[in-house]
């Protein structure tokens, strides 16, 4: 897969090839296994990085076009990133990884103690994957698909002002926003690439939320280069920039 800005891939582990030997399964030690381009792994990392988890739960990235077959036969059937080794059980799904991290291992709380915020938390958690879904099919739709996007970042910057105690979905940083950051990153490049579409136009709330989150270092260490990532998300959705469509609708 797209490789990792150069900067952070000396601190990072490579990624395991179809070429690479298991890790020592099921020995007791905790990993997260990931992909680096891959938007769901990316939320139960941040996560892992923001309690501060990196001795205690190993990251273990696999290359996704030349995946291990160790990985589907002895590890996750469902052959998905991310998994998460823990305790001599092996579980997936991005956002129930966050919260079961969040549950399961010490380090600064990811959920609200406010009711109020636990209630808009929920509706924000629940909201996050059809939000990426509208972004998707906006993304790889012909034609216009402004109508679509302003209603869906329209609702993001009605959230974003919901709580004032800071520029977060729940004021301070939480679950939810390791929920969307990783949609928000990737999505706002490749819409102006691909639909010319500005996430940020007339939408302070988000950006000043995507430059306090640039501040948080547990997200900050799962940013991969924003040029690879982009053409490897492209490639990914079978699309191409703006400019170039311009041209191939009219020819
Ligand atoms: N619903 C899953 C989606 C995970 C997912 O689709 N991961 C992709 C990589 S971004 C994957 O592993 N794809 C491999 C495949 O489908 O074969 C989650 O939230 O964790």
């Amino acid at each position: 897969m797209a490789a990792v800005a150069p900067s952070k891939l000396a601190s990072l582990p490579p990624s395991l090839t179809s070429a690479s030997e298991p890790p020592a399964l099921f020995d007791g030690t905790t990993r997260l296994y990931v992909a680096y381009v891959c938007p769901f792994a990316q939320r139960p990392w941040i996560a892992r990085n923001y309690k501060g988890l990196q001795e205690k739960i190993e990251l273990v990235p696999v290359d996704l076009l030349n995946r291990p077959a160790w990985y589907k036969e002895k590890l996750y059937a469902a052959n998905k990133v991310p998994s998460l080794e823990h305790n001599n059980e092996v579980r997936g799904e991005s956002l129930d990884l966050i919260k079961y991290i969040d549950d399961n291992f010490e380090g600064p709380a990811l959920k609200p103690d406010d009711p109020a915020k636990q209630q808009f938390a929920e509706e924000l958690w629940s909201y996050s994957d059809s939000f990426n879904m509208v972004l998707f099919r906006a993304t790889t739709a012909k034609g216009d698909v402004s109508g679509e996007l302003d209603a869906a970042y329209d609702k993001i910057e009605d959230a974003l002002s919901k709580f004032s105690d800071g520029p977060f979905f729940l004021g301070q940083f939480s679950l939810v926003d390791i929920a969307y950051a990783p949609f928000v990153e990737r999505f706002q490049t490749l819409l102006l690439d691909v639909k010319n579409y500005d996430i940020l136009k007339g939408r302070p709330k988000l950006a000043l939320w995507i430059e306090e989150l640039n501040k948080i270092e547990a997200y900050e260490q799962t940013r991969i280069d924003p040029q690879e990532l982009l053409s490897t998300t492209k490639k990914r959705f079978g699309v191409i920039s703006f400019n170039l469509s311009q041209f191939a609708d009219s020819s």
